[in-house]
């Protein structure tokens, strides 16, 4: 490949059978090695992606150039033929690493042999998770509560499905044989299975309906955009212009989640005002979801998120960092000496049956500081969320539970935390969990509102319309033909 090739307004080629902007055409290899990867990814799409789909036709966006603006291209397409491809943002030539030991070197085009493995383990990570959502979300068509929902489902399916070719991308062209052979079982693992599980728990979780799936593309495909915005950072610079093209199509899984809770409480509150109801087995029986049922997802999903990020204090995460593999959120936007060397971070732990802040040198809490940022951002789509009950003169509002609550990883793993942030004897969390945590009950009435609605413009009864359609089309627009 050279470089000149690589560089500026490289087009997409969409003659090739992988449709590409790194100039596949010219290095044979690689190209026949990803065009043996390719049926082993439709086999897998086939069996563990969207069931019942092959035959319908998704008005769909498909990327047509990296650039910033007018990248997309849409049409209905029948999503077997989608073209997934391999797709980086321009390089810039002048690039360096920004931070840790190799500050002010040039950025690596190729991998350094010390950080071979490390690297390759963050990319299989990072990889293993896109096909797993697609797994967790495989059953959700059959339930869709509208033509427009069922085609974002499936254009987040197709993207999640990409962001599996752009990690695999990377493990072909830049980590040979060992490369291949984890491109191979990242189609191997299945969410869920206890057998061949995927690599983080979060992955292994159920989407089993519509709620869930809106609470897990909020919460869920937000540690997402902050991992993919740390890697982004990266002095590998493969790995941060592919990051950086991936992030473009994040923004779109994440209003998907943040726009179907806020139309689940839309509902819920008109039902609730016209009705004038409060309890919740009344709300209920007008087959929408009471805000304490809500409020329970919010609880479960935030706080199996947040263990996404890593134990708090972490050796890895600090090499990571010292070695200019994965930096901070918006790592060359902050003002300090990008080493991190003196620093000290505040984290939260237990300490005698009560959390305390504790000061830490910075360089081992990135992981906690990640999972702050991330908090930021939640927190400001929660607060947009609760304009909804505002609107409806409410008092209700949905709150985050405290970060320790009902947490695996890290250091609240093994502690009981209540919601609002006290430390229990583990009897009394239990005694009280079934109010915090969705149970089999909560489940089942939420799966028991799920019914697949086709008819164009119509929507389930537990869920407003949204407030326009997709690329200003109308909300009757025929998103999905079945012919
Ligand atoms: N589950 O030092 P620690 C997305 C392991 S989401 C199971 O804290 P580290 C998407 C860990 O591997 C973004 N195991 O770990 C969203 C380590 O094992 P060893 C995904 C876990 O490495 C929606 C040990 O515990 N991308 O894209 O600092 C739809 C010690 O842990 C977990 C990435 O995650 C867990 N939750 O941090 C579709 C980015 N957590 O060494 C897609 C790449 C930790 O003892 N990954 N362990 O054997 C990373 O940067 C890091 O691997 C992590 C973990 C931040 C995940
Ligand atoms: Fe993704
Ligand atoms: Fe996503």
């Amino acid at each position: 490949m050279t470089q000149a090739s690589e560089t500026a307004q490289q087009p997409i080629d969409y003659s090739q059978h992988i449709p590409n902007n790194v100039d596949l055409a010219n290095d044979r290899a690689l190209q026949r090695a990803l065009e043996r990867w390719q049926p082993a990814f439709l086999n897998w799409w086939e069996e563990t992606g969207p069931a019942d789909s092959t035959r319908l036709q998704v008005y769909l966006r498909t990327a047509i150039s990296v650039d910033r603006d007018g990248w997309a291209n849409f049409g209905y397409v029948r999503m077997p033929e989608y073209r997934w491809g391999i797709f980086l943002t321009p390089r810039d030539e002048v690039r360096k690493i920004n931070f840790g030991d190799h500050k002010g070197e040039p950025a690596w085009q190729d991998v350094p042999g010390e950080y071979r493995s490390t690297l390759r383990r963050i990319i299989v990570t990072q990889g293993d998770t896109e096909p797993a959502s697609v797994e967790q979300q495989r059953f959700l068509g059959a339930t869709c509560p509208s033509l427009y929902d069922l085609r974002n489902l499936f254009q987040v399916n197709v993207e999640e499905g990409r962001h599996l070719w752009a990690m695999v991308y990377l493990l072909h062209r830049y980590f040979g044989r060992d490369g291949r052979e984890e491109a191979d079982a990242l189609l191997e693992r299945r969410s869920g299975d206890p057998n061949k599980p995927r690599i983080l728990t979060a992955f292994n979780e159920k989407t089993s309906h519509w709620l869930a799936f809106y609470m897990f593309t909020f919460f869920t495909d937000r540690d997402g955009k902050f991992q993919l915005c740390a890697l982004s950072e990266s002095g590998f610079d493969p790995l941060a212009r592919t990051t950086r093209f991936m992030l473009t199509e994040e923004a779109h899984h994440m209003f998907v989640g943040e726009s179907g809770v806020a139309r689940v409480l839309q509902r819920t509150c008109e039902v609730m005002h016209e009705k004038k109801l409060t309890d919740p087995a009344q709300v209920r029986a007008q087959g929408v979801i009471d805000l304490e049922t809500i409020q329970k997802f919010v609880n479960f999903h935030y706080s199996v998120t947040l263990d996404l990020y890593g134990a708090d204090i972490s050796s890895n995460a600090a090499s990571f960092y010292t070695g200019g593999l994965k930096g901070r959120y918006e790592e060359t936007k902050i003002n300090d000496d990008h080493s991190l060397a003196s620093d000290s971070y505040a984290v939260q732990e237990v300490e005698n049956g009560r959390i305390v802040d504790k000061q830490v040198p910075a360089l081992t809490a990135l992981n906690a500081r990640l999972r702050d940022d991330y908090t930021q951002e939640i927190q400001a789509g929660v607060d947009r969320w609760n304009r909804v009950p505002e609107k409806f003169g409410m008092a209700f509002r949905i709150v985050l539970p405290h970060q320790g609550f009902h947490r695996k990883i890290g250091n609240f793993a093994g502690q009981y935390v209540s919601p609002d942030g006290h430390v229990l004897p583990q009897q009394e969390w239990e005694r009280h969990s079934a109010e915090w945590l969705p149970s089999e009950e909560d489940h089942a009435f939420v799966a028991s509102l799920m019914h697949r609605v086709l008819d164009p413009g119509k929507f389930a009864n537990w869920i407003a319309p949204p407030t326009r359609g997709i690329k200003n089309l109308p909300i009757d627009f025929e998103y999905v033909r079945f012919d």
